[in-house]
């Protein structure tokens, strides 16, 4: 037995999962014996010395993955603005005056254009994302309808809608979607600080449903919203708890928008967010974790620690939804310098 009560916290324990917790229908094998994290195991991890936790995140990294490779994601919004829900951190709420205007869902052609030139950049995902608290079935048709678009074009499907009823997610399914996005973003203690208009088991629910008609699940948070270390170490065990955990897990840094609750907030130290990627590596193994907002106000060397703790994905191209992010050729001159290819 380990006399060291931090080694013994490392370990994940086995528990029986509570209603509130989204069910798998069919977990794959090698998923199918996910492990339930305690909030203290998770924080533990966090707490590791530096040089610990990112030899442990490379070891299970490249368990895995290729430690060279990163997955392309393309980011469209499309329809911005507008949305009724208050989350503090975002720049498309009604309730926060930023300067970004309500518009009108993109037309089919539209969105094509962008998933063509996507492609030809290399990305292999194209994710669209809609300021909405919930589609209405109409919304649903018509996103349905470029779905089988992208598909078409042979690339990996994402969407990101705000909350879906299982019919919803069901007809998403049957057009051909492969993920489904919806962040827990923070720990469900910290929920309430910054979203008031739904709460997290609204948020659980949702995932519930995409899992529930076989979609595969892209969820992860945004840190430096102000929290500690142990509401980062609550939001990764949530996330990892999920049984089975998301196959995609996005970790956002803030991006400070004017106008927004959450902008003059303390920026969070580099390390911390390295640290939050390892943390999600070591704790979903087989998970794409996406080194995802935020890359814009991040130096290059930050950016390699995170791949060095286990990111494998990022965000690519000159948009995230409103916001910046690293031109696609600036992006490419970074992972040659690593020595780092796009995923296939
Ligand atoms: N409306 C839908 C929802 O909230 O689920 C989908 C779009 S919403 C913009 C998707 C995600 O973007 C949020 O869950 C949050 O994680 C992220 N996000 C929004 N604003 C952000 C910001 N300023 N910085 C970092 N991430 C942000
Ligand atoms: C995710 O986790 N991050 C993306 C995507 N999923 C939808 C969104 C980031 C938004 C950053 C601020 C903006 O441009 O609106
Ligand atoms: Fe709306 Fe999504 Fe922005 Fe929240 S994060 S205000 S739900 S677009």
């Amino acid at each position: 037995m380990n006399a060291n009560p931090q080694h013994q916290a490392l370990q994940p324990i086995q528990l029986h999962l509570g209603k509130s917790v989204a069910k798998p229908l069919t977990p794959s094998p090698e998923r199918a014996a996910t492990q339930r994290w305690s909030v203290d195991a998770v924080e533990a991890l966090f707490n590791l010395p530096f040089n610990d936790l990112m030899y442990r995140a490379q070891q299970v990294h490249r368990e895995h993955f290729n430690a060279n490779e990163v997955q392309l994601s393309t980011l469209l919004s499309i329809k911005t603005g507008g949305c009724p829900e208050d989350c503090g951190y975002c720049p498309q709420s009604v309730h926060h005056e930023t300067g970004v205007e309500a518009s009108k869902m993109m037309e089919r052609d539209a969105v094509m254009d962008a998933a063509r030139s996507a492609q030809a950049l290399g990305a292999t995902r194209f994710c669209m994302g809609a300021a909405w608290r919930a589609p209405k079935d109409r919304d649903i048709e018509k996103v349905a309808d470029m779905v089988r678009g992208i598909k078409s074009l042979g690339m990996e499907a994402c969407c990101t809608l705000g909350m879906l009823n299982g019919e919803q997610a069901r007809s998403l399914k049957e057009a051909g979607l492969d993920y489904y996005n919806h962040n827990l973003d923070t720990a469900p203690e910290t929920y309430g600080n910054i979203i008031t208009t739904r709460d997290y088991q609204d948020r659980l629910d949702t995932l519930a449903h995409v899992r529930d008609v076989g979609l595969s699940v892209c969820s992860g948070g945004i840190v430096g919203m102000g929290e500690n270390r142990r509401d980062r170490a609550g939001l990764v065990a949530q996330l990892a708890n999920l049984e089975p955990y998301p196959e995609s897990v996005p970790i956002n840094e803030l991006v400070q928008v004017e106008g927004t609750p959450l902008h003059g907030t303390e920026a969070l130290d580099p390390f911390e967010f390295v640290r939050t990627i390892a943390v999600a590596r070591i704790t979903m193994p087989t998970a794409r974790v996406r080194l995802s907002a935020g890359r814009q106000q991040m130096s290059e060397a930050v950016q390699a620690l995170c791949f060095l703790a286990g990111a494998n994905s990022i965000f690519y191209g000159e948009k995230l939804l409103v916001t910046g992010n690293p031109d696609a050729d600036r992006d490419r001159a970074l992972l040659d310098k690593l020595g780092m290819t796009a995923a296939l």
